[in-house]
């Protein structure tokens, strides 16, 4: 483990936060072994500004620890602050502060960071730091914030699929001569089956943690025991070459299906033909360009079928780069609208999983055990619900962010407060992505083992869903009705009756009542004292 650098000035300190862990970052580039030193701090303030699940604590602390080990194994003078280092002041800044102290450097470089909240700490540091700081653009995406923000200027509105086939021309990924390959953009239609009866899932690969992480995981669990989700799974690969392991292994064995069963939700099986590499790749341990060119590889070589790449590509290509172009275009206004005034508290079953909404206990027990849900759970079954149910956005956004082990303001904000929650009024997507209990038990098999009944609309037993979503069509009429997309739901809210209308607020009334009255307690589960 690297420890502290010999106390001599140095040419340049180059601070690398926890999400920025590759050799190639920019902050790194025209690093100079003989005179710089690379700084890495564990801070306590990241780990709760928000109250991270304890996996995503871990892995990062896992990750930034090996990173150091690689850096320092390459001759790289490393200073590496530990959480509980004597002095460790707990901030960015006040480390920043003590390393120009330890090594007064003549400059500091970094590499602009994710969020937000980070890069208004580094305006600062321009001003109170001493030597002079540079900021440089973060060169691991594949569109430069200034290309997206040239292109969404003007627009009220953003389509991620117009930018998409913009960045399909712009790398050449799935392009023959000037055209897609296949002849058509998108192969969405052929991705929403459901998972068949029977249907054997691929093992997946874990990463058994060795005595660095398990260190951490100790240390996590002392300093952080209070903190939503569980450790005992821990699993996420923490060095590059795992989660090239990982990469490898979801192309082989999991891209030639991937596409078909990208909907698909199943009761005790989160990860299904999902990649799992989001930490990493948000981390820094892969790359985006590396991931689309190995999945391009794979179709080129026969390897996985056109529907399936091409749906993948669009992930990472499309939605990743269009929700972080997006978030740095529209902060920090984009944060506060609240284009359909949602209020509701967030119900402490997010936390618990004790409800009787099976689906909502699946997939907040899959979060608990692995930090991760896959994208149709956190859309179509807690995103879904806490659009109907009309959940405060801060508070939704909030959950989001401490509970994924991938997750960061630039890529978890535009997600539930755009995709999601449409608190931003239709600049990322046309429509609410409200539904009914059918899709739920059409892409799934949680309907099957609830206490509420899917086919039934109203009264006692009726999936809280199904009325919902009316209920929220009815108190969103003067804001919806005349979207053009959503002509149809409302046609057939039109043709219901008084008595029907009426049905439905009495039950989503007496249904969002009762989520009232839950006692308050605390990330284990475990009843809080305000509460007893
Ligand atoms: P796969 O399903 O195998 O997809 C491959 C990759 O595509 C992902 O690793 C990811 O890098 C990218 N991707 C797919 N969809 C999106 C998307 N909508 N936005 C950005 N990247 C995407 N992703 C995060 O990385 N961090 C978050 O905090 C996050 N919050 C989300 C919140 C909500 C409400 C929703 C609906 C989606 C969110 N996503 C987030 C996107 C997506 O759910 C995750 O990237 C994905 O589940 C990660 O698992 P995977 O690597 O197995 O992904
Ligand atoms: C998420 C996180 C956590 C939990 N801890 C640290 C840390 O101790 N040191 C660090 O450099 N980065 C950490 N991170 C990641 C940062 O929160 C991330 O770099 C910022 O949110 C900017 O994107
Ligand atoms: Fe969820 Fe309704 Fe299905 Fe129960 S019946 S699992 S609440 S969608």
């Amino acid at each position: 483990m690297p420890g502290k650098p010999k106390a001599e000035s140095c040419g340049t300190l180059r601070l690398v936060l926890g999400d920025q862990l590759t050799r190639r970052v920019s902050s790194l580039t025209d690093l100079d072994p003989e005179r710089d030193v690379v700084l890495l701090v564990e801070v306590r303030d990241e780990a709760t500004y928000v109250r991270h699940h304890k996996q995503k604590i871990a892995f990062l602390f896992a990750a930034m620890r090996h990173f150091a080990a690689e850096l320092t194994a390459e001759g790289i003078r490393v200073d590496y602050v530990r959480l509980t280092d004597p002095g460790c002041t707990g901030s960015f800044t006040g480390e920043l502060e003590r390393a120009v102290a330890r090594h007064k450097p003549e400059r500091v470089t970094v590499t602009e960071p994710g969020e937000w909240r980070v890069w208004q700490m580094m305006q600062d540091w321009r001003e109170t730091l001493g030597p002079p700081v540079e900021i440089r653009a973060d060169n691991r995406f594949l569109c430069p914030r200034e290309d997206f923000a040239g292109w969404a200027e003007g627009r009220h509105h953003l389509r991620m699929e117009t930018f998409y086939r913009g960045m399909r021309r712009r790398t050449g990924l799935l392009m023959e001569g000037g055209e897609p390959v296949g002849g058509r953009w998108n192969f969405d239609a052929e991705n929403r089956k459901r998972l068949p009866k029977g249907h054997r899932l691929p093992d997946r690969i874990g990463f058994q943690p060795d005595a660095v992480t398990r260190e951490v995981i100790t240390l996590v669990e002392r300093e952080f025991g209070d903190h939503f989700g569980d450790l005992a799974s821990f699993s996420w690969p923490v060095t590059r070459s795992d989660a090239l392991d990982a990469l490898r292994h979801f192309i082989a064995t999991c891209l030639p299906t991937f596409g078909d069963y990208q909907d698909a939700m199943k009761t005790g099986a989160p990860f299904l033909y999902h990649a799992l590499i989001s930490p990493a790749l948000n981390a820094g341990l892969l790359t985006a360009e590396e991931i689309c060119w190995a999945a391009e590889r794979a179709f080129r070589e026969g390897a996985a079928p056109l529907h399936c790449t091409e749906g993948f590509i669009r992930q990472i290509l499309g939605w990743r780069e269009y929700v972080r172009g997006l978030y740095w275009a529209r902060m920090p206004e984009y944060r506060d609208t609240n284009a359909l005034a949602a209020s509701r508290a967030l119900p402490w079953f997010y936390w618990s999983g004790e409800t009787k909404l099976n689906c909502i206990a699946q997939v907040v027990a899959d979060t608990r055990a692995h930090a991760y849900a896959h994208h149709i759970q956190r859309l179509m079954v807690t995103g879904n619900f806490a659009l109907i149910a009309g959940l405060d956005p801060a508070q939704v956004e909030e959950w989001y962010l401490i509970v994924f082990a991938d997750a960061y303001e630039w890529v978890e904000l535009p997600n539930v407060h755009g995709m999601v929650l449409w608190a931003d009024g239709g600049v990322m997507g046309t429509k609410p992505y409200a539904a009914s209990g059918a899709y739920i038990d059409r892409m799934s098999d949680y309907c099957g083992s609830c206490a509420y009944d899917v086919k039934v609309k109203s009264g006692a037993t009726a999936c809280p869903f199904n009325y919902l979503y009316w209920n929220f069509l009815i108190e969103n009429e003067d804001k919806l009705a005349n979207n053009p997309r959503m002509t149809m739901p409302y046609r057939t809210l039109r043709g219901f009756g008084d008595t029907r209308r009426a049905e439905i607020r009495q039950d989503a009334t007496t249904f969002l009542r009762s989520l009232l009255s839950e006692p308050e307690r605390d990330y284990k589960g475990d009843q809080t004292e305000s509460a007893v």
